[in-house]
C-alpha cells in the first residue's frame, strides 16, 4: 500500500505520472521534523537498506552518507556522496519492511547510519516535497509497487543488446571503419560503434564535422549494411555562436536558461561559452527534442546524452573574477608561498561545478521563474525526456536507443543510463555489479558500465573479467577515455578468448532480452540481491558480489586480479555451468553452501537454479544473425519450463500475447 504525504508548495517533477491524494494523519514508520526538514528512522542492527540507485558503496547502503545532487564526478571512490544521479528511493528491510520515495527536485541528504550508526536520516534543503511511503511484504513487493507508481521503464530496441564499441578519440569515418573491420576479421560479434564528441563540428550539438565525415548519411548507411549502428553522443550545452542555427533559434525564441537580469546565462563546457536549454519549459524541451531529427534523418537510431547534470566547467563572471585575482597575485612580487599557492589552486579549482553557479540561472515553468539549484536534479531527466518525447512524435513506430549520464526517477521512462566515468579499477568491476542491482530497484533496467573502465590504463585480464560480467548486462559497451591505453578487445593477446566470451552473449541473447522485457513489463527487477529470494538465510543479507538474474540464473563474477577463481555461496542446490574456449559448456551440480570455484580467464561460469531452464541460441556476429526461434534449452530438472518473451524488437507492440511462449526441454 502506498501513502503520499505533501509538505509545503511542491514543484511538479512528474517523476510520478499519476496523481495520488495526499494523506493528512501522521506518517507511518518515520518521524518527521519540519524544523530540521528531516525524516528519521531508528534502524535495528539487522536492518538492511536497499536502493539509492547510482551511488558508491554496497547494495546494502548502510554506513555512509549520500547526497542526491547530480554531479559530473569522475572519481567513483568510497568517499563520494554523489555521482551523476538523484535516485531518492530506498527500502528498509528489517522487522518492518517499507519503502520511501522522496519526490523532490533539490538537494537531499541520506544519512544511512553515518552520523549515528543506528539512525537513518533524510534531510531536504527546503520544505517543499512529496513523500511516498510504501508498505509491503518484502523488498521485492515494495519495489514492484514503487515501480508501478513511477511508470514503465524505457524499452530499448533488440539490437541494442548486442556488443558495442566506443572510445573518446575515434576521430573520423576511417577510425570507425577500422574498428568494425577488425571485429569482423577477428570474428568478434559487434552491433554498435559509438561516436563521442569528436564527430561534431567544434563540439556543436546536432552538427557533423564534414571533413571527418564527408558523407555522414552515406557512412551511416554503409555501416548499417554491415549490421552496425552508429550511436552519436549529444551534450547538454549549446555553443554560443552566431550563425549556428540551434543557437540563433534558441536565442530568438528565448529557450535558454537566463541569469538574474533575464539575459541568457553563459557557462562554459566543451565548446567554451555555451547556453543551457531550459529543459523544464515544455516548449523549449519540445524544441530541443526536435533537433535530434537532424541525425535521425541521416539514418541514426540511437544516442547517448552526456554532461547533463548539467556539467559546467566555469561560469563567465566567475572566470573573470578569478583571472583578475590571479593577475593581482602576479602584480605583487609574483612569489607564491605555500598559502598563496594553495589559494591560487583553490581559485582555479573552484571554477568547475561551483555550487554558486547553479544559483545563478533560472528556468521558466508555466510563466514562473525558478532558480536552478531548487530543481537541479531534474535537468538530465528532462534533457532525456526531450529526446524521448520527440522520438514518440517523430518515429512512433520505432524504438530508438537512448541512454543518459545524469538522471533522476522519472527519466527511467525515457531512457537508460550508463554508469559514467568509472576507471580501469578492479573495484569498479564489482561496483558495476552492485550498482546494477540498486539501479534496477529505481527503474533503470537498460544500464551498464564502461567495460574495461573509462579512465586510466587497463589490462587484458581486467577487460576479460569485466566482459564475463558484461555479457549478462543489458548495455554492453567497451568505452574509454582519450589518452588511456587502447582497449578494444583485438588489442590484446588472447583474441580467441574474448571472441568466445562475447560470443556467449549472442548465445544468451534470447534469454537476456526476455528477462529484460519481463522486468520492464512487470515492473520487476532483472537483477536482484540473493537475500530477496532467501529472506531467512542470514548469510544472503551480506552477499554483495553475487546476484540473481531473473528466476533462473545466479551470476558471481571474478573481480580480483590474478585470482584463479573465487568463493561462491549457494543458498540452494544449483547447476554450475561453465562456458569455455571453443564454445563448450560443461556442467556440475553443487550442493547448497560455500564452494571455491576455479575460473580460467577465458571462462564464464554461472549457475542455474533447480527446476529452471534457459533458452540458448546458436549465436551470431550481430543481433540480426541470431536465430531467436531455433533454440536449445539448458535445464536443471527434466520438466523445467521457461517462460519466453520475444517480440519484433523494434515496434512498440509489447502487449501482444503472441510474444509469450513456454519452452521446455521435452519439446525439443
Ligand atoms: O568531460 O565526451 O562520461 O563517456 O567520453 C568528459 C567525452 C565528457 C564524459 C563522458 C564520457 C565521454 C566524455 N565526456
Amino acid at each position: 500500500m502506498i501513502k503520499k504525504f505533501s509538505f509545503g508548495k511542491v514543484f511538479r517533477t512528474e517523476s510520478v505520472p499519476v496523481s495520488l491524494e495526499a494523506q493528512s494523519g501522521p506518517m507511518p514508520f518515520v518521524a518527521v521534523d519540519e524544523q530540521e526538514m528531516s525524516f528519521t528512522y531508528r534502524m535495528d542492527p539487522q536492518v538492511v537498506v536497499y536502493g539509492l540507485g547510482e551511488n558508491v558503496r554496497g547494495i546494502n547502503k548502510r554506513g555512509w552518507i549520500y547526497e542526491s545532487k547530480c554531479s559530473d564526478e569522475p572519481r567513483h571512490l568510497e568517499d563520494r556522496r554523489s555521482l551523476y544521479a538523484a535516485h531518492n528511493f530506498l527500502v528498509v528491510d528489517g522487522k518492518e519492511t517499507f519503502g520511501l520515495f522522496i519526490d523532490y527536485p533539490g538537494i537531499l541528504t541520506f544519512d544511512v547510519g553515518y552520523t549515528d550508526i543506528n539512525v537513518l536520516k533524510i534531510t531536504a534543503s527546503d520544505w517543499n516535497l512529496d513523500v511516498y511511503v510504501i508498505d509491503g511484504d518484502s523488498p521485492r513487493d515494495v519495489i514492484r509497487q514503487f515501480r508501478r507508481l513511477i511508470g514503465r521503464s524505457y524499452i530499448a530496441p533488440l539490437w541494442a543488446f548486442g556488443n558495442g564499441q566506443s572510445r573518446w578519440g575515434y576521430i573520423n569515418a576511417e577510425d570507425v571503419r577500422e574498428v568494425v573491420r577488425r571485429h569482423r576479421e577477428g570474428g568478434i560479434p559487434l552491433d554498435m560503434v559509438y561516436l563521442d564528441i569528436d564527430y561534431m563540428e567544434r563540439f556543436k550539438d546536432f552538427t557533423v564535422n564534414t571533413e571527418r565525415y564527408p558523407d555522414f548519411a552515406g557512412f551511416v548507411k554503409e555501416m548499417k549494411e554491415q549490421h552496425i549502428r552508429i550511436i552519436p553522443i549529444i551534450d547538454a550545452a549549446v555553443k554560443e555562436e552566431k550563425g549556428y542555427p540551434v543557437y540563433d533559434e534558441g536565442i530568438e525564441k528565448g529557450y535558454f536558461c537566463t541569469d538574474e537580469s533575464g539575459k541568457p546565462f553563459v557557462g562554459a563546457v566543451w565548446p567554451g561559452r555555451s547556453l543551457f536549454t531550459d529543459m523544464l519549459n515544455k516548449e523549449a524541451r519540445d524544441w530541443f527534442g526536435n533537433q535530434y531529427k537532424f541525425l535521425l534523418d541521416q539514418g541514426i537510431e540511437g544516442f547517448w546524452n552526456d554532461m547533463n547534470e548539467p556539467s559546467i566547467f566555469y561560469a563567465e563572471d566567475r572566470l573573470a573574477d578569478v583571472l583578475e585575482e590571479i593577475a593581482e597575485m602576479r602584480n605583487g612580487d609574483g612569489n607564491l608561498d605555500l598559502d598563496a599557492f594553495s589559494h591560487f589552486t583553490n581559485l582555479v579549482g573552484s571554477l568547475s561545478a561551483n555550487a554558486d553557479d547553479y544559483k545563478k540561472f533560472y528556468h521558466c515553468v508555466d510563466g514562473e521563474r525558478i532558480r536552478h539549484d531548487k530543481v537541479h536534479n531534474l535537468y538530465g531527466y528532462n534533457m532525456t525526456r526531450a529526446a524521448g518525447e520527440a522520438f514518440e512524435r517523430l518515429v512512433p513506430d520505432k524504438r530508438i536507443l537512448m541512454f543518459s549520464r545524469a538522471s533522476c526517477v522519472g527519466m527511467h521512462r525515457y531512457g537508460g543510463i550508463w554508469q559514467g566515468d568509472n576507471k580501469s579499477y578492479w573495484a569498479h568491476l564489482l561496483m558495476n555489479l552492485k550498482m546494477t542491482a540498486s539501479l534496477n530497484m529505481c527503474g533503470f533496467i537498460y544500464t551498464g558500465a564502461d567495460l574495461g573502465g573509462f579512465g586510466s590504463d587497463t589490462t587484458e585480464d581486467l577487460v576479460m573479467r569485466w566482459y564475463a560480467l558484461g555479457v549478462f548486462l543489458p548495455l554492453m559497451r567497451n568505452h574509454s577515455e582519450m589518452g588511456t591505453r587502447l582497449q578494444e578487445v583485438y588489442r590484446f593477446t588472447d583474441i580467441e578468448g574474448f571472441k568466445n566470451i562475447i560470443g556467449l552473449r549472442y548465445r544468451l541473447l534470447p534469454y537476456i532480452y526476455s528477462e529484460y522485457m519481463k522486468a520492464v513489463l512487470r515492473d520487476d527487477l532483472m537483477f536482484r540481491p540473493l537475500a530477496f529470494d532467501h529472506p531467512d538465510d542470514a548469510r544472503c543479507k551480506t552477499i554483495e558480489d553475487q546476484l540473481y538474474l531473473g528466476d533462473e540464473l545466479m551470476i558471481a563474477p571474478v573481480y580480483e586480479q590474478n585470482a584463479k577463481g573465487r568463493y561462491v555461496y549457494l543458498p540452494e542446490r544449483m547447476k554450475m555451468l561453465r562456458y569455455s574456449r571453443d564454445g563448450v559448456f560443461s556442467e556440475k551440480i553443487l550442493e547448497k553452501g560455500d564452494h571455491y570455484v576455479e575460473v580460467e580467464l577465458s571462462d564464464v561460469v554461472f549457475f542455474l537454479r533447480e527446476g529452471h531452464a534457459i533458452p540458448l541460441a546458436s549465436g551470431g556476429q550481430c543481433v540480426d544473425e541470431v536465430d531467436f526461434d531455433k533454440l536449445t534449452i539448458l535445464t536443471f530438472g527434466d520438466d523445467a519450463v521457461y517462460e519466453y518473451y520475444h517480440d519484433d524488437g523494434v515496434s512498440r507492440n509489447y502487449e501482444d500475447p503472441a510474444n509469450w511462449r513456454a519452452l521446455s526441454a521435452c519439446k525439443e
